[in-house]
């Protein structure tokens, strides 16, 4: 697959993705698409100095003026949506209207940075004592480090990013391996942005090309003030201890095991529409996809039939193709990891049907259902790919504790139509996810809003509402504007 052209426009020099050690694939046809050249150790020091110096220069820039920076890198992302769009469907997979959605998501959290450049809202606290006044700013952290996963190559950078760039911040991003590409062009964007703004400092955005080692490195090192990173639970559990053990700050957004609960008074059609979008669109390769599925029995067998139906309709194969609904999984070690949990699942006496091997080259699959008996085994792993385990229930309080009995807690769903169901599970003692929807599936979230899940999620907040303040420091101001000296509590000192 000849990517060349897209990269001349994007702005990428031949020399950043035609020659170097990591191998770039295509999961359309595992063709080779690039080559890039990891970092060393030294070249990831060199970056983490560069981005240092580069907070002692950024930090004293007023946010508004950071947040211009924030408004030319919306607009060469507007510039070049179809462009890298394209890009993020060859390297990632997914079809080409989620490539493009992807890069609209970078785009709209530009949009919010900008705003929000101008708020950065601190609160102003009466004083006990006289003539005094109190107050709470909040002022650059430092150095933001970013781990992102292959599934949403760009648009989580971007979340972090665009966030941390106003709150004062400079960024240092590891993409996964699997998906440098889109990295690079983002960066060149970047690049692009930052000299048409003019003064920004060198090093306030940069990529770090590797695997493991560099992201130890990010991890281990005192001057990331910050490590937002995005992937399994297992890496979370080695990445937050090491993290809490200098104690960083780390923004952990980790596995999910998502469930949606349908019950008899939901709109069918629409339920039955967002349940394959959620749990068979973009190959099941999102954190959110929906995993687990909930039908009250007196819909089961209106439901089920007709979602098999469904899915055995939904088209498989090229997803730059116009028409196609599911691209291929990112590798083969996702296909074996979907078979495996396929037979767990039949093993567990599971009726499996889907998931069949696709075409010759890539690997496609079609999306698979498994109607369990058990809420058990592997059914409580987060397995990245198209499976959806489909469990009948009769108690809505039962489906529900049923749903948080899963170690993960990002997102959730319910379709019904009764607003004492809909307020239930939206209540303190209904969903325990970060994400809980009515009527829509659990994935495709906006950025408007926080986006992250508790339990082995890994609570963080990334993206809308306040989740910047994870890039900024509170800091609480006394002032004293009297000629006296009273001391809080009362407490008397008299020198
Ligand atoms: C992810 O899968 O890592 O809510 C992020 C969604 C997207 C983001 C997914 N807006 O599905």
């Amino acid at each position: 697959m000849n990517i060349t052209d897209l990269m001349t426009r994007l702005g990428v020099d031949e020399s950043a993705y035609a020659s170097g050690g990591l191998v770039v694939d295509t999961p359309i046809d595992g063709s080779e698409i690039g080559r890039v050249a990891p970092d060393s150790a030294e070249t990831v020091e060199a970056k983490i100095a560069g981005a240092q110096d580069a907070f002692l220069a950024w930090r004293a820039v007023p946010a508004p003026r950071r947040g211009e920076l924030v408004r030319r890198l919306g607009e060469e992302l507007r510039a070049h949506k179809h462009d890298l769009g394209r890009l993020v469907t060859i390297e990632s997979g997914k079809i080409l209207s989620e490539g493009l959605g992807e890069v609209q998501e970078m785009i709209d959290i530009c949009d919010f940075a900008v705003g929000l450049s101008r708020q950065l809202y601190g609160l102003t606290i009466a004083s006990e004592r006289p003539g005094h006044h109190m107050r709470e700013t909040w002022h650059p952290l430092g150095v933001v480090g970013i781990i992102s996963a292959f599934n949403f190559p760009v648009a989580v950078w971007s979340w972090n990013a665009a966030l941390a760039l106003i709150c004062g911040d400079p960024c240092i991003w590891k993409p996964s391996e699997k998906t440098p590409l889109t990295a690079v062009a983002v960066q060149a964007l970047f690049d692009k942005a930052a000299a048409k703004f003019g003064d920004a400092p060198e090093g306030l955005s940069q990529i770090v090309i590797g695997g493991r080692d560099a992201g130890e490195q990010l991890v281990n090192d005192r001057r990331i003030a910050l490590l937002s990173a995005t992937g399994s639970t297992r890496m979370g559990r080695e990445v937050g201890p090491q993290l809490a053990g200098r104690f960083g700050r780390s923004l952990l957004e980790l596995g999910g095991n998502n469930a949606g609960i349908v019950t008899p008074s939901a709109d069918l059609d629409l339920a039955l529409r967002a349940v394959c979008f959620s749990a068979a669109g973009t190959a099941g390769q999102r954190c959110t996809s929906l995993r687990r599925l909930f039908v009250h029995e007196k819909i089961y067998r209106s439901l089920v039939p007709k979602l098999k139906k469904a899915y055995a309709s939904l088209s498989v194969g090229d997803p730059l193709e116009d028409g196609t609904l599911i691209g291929p999984l990112i590798d083969q070690g996702s296909f074996e990891r979907m078979h495996y949990a396929l037979d767990r699942a039949k093993a567990q006496g599971g009726q499996v049907s889907g998931g069949e091997h696709v075409g010759e080259a890539g690997y496609y699959v079609r999306p698979a259902l498994a109607e369990m008996e058990s809420h058990d085994g592997i059914v409580l792993a987060e397995t990245f790919a198209p499976i959806l385990y489909v469990f009948k229930y009769s108690d809505l309080d039962e489906a529900i504790a049923l749903q948080n009995s899963a170690a993960q807690g990002l997102s959730s769903c319910i379709f019904t139509r009764d607003v004492l169901e809909a307020e239930r599970f939206l209540s303190a003692t209904g969903s325990d996810c970060g994400i809980a929807n009515v009527n829509i599936g659990p994935s495709g979230a906006e950025i408007g809003g926080a986006f992250g899940g508790e339990k082995e999620t890994g609570g963080g907040r990334e993206s809308g509402s306040d989740a910047w303040k994870a890039y900024m420091r509170r800091q609480t101001q006394t002032i004293n504007y009297s000629t006296e000296l009273p001391l809080a509590q009362g407490v008397k000192f008299d020198v």
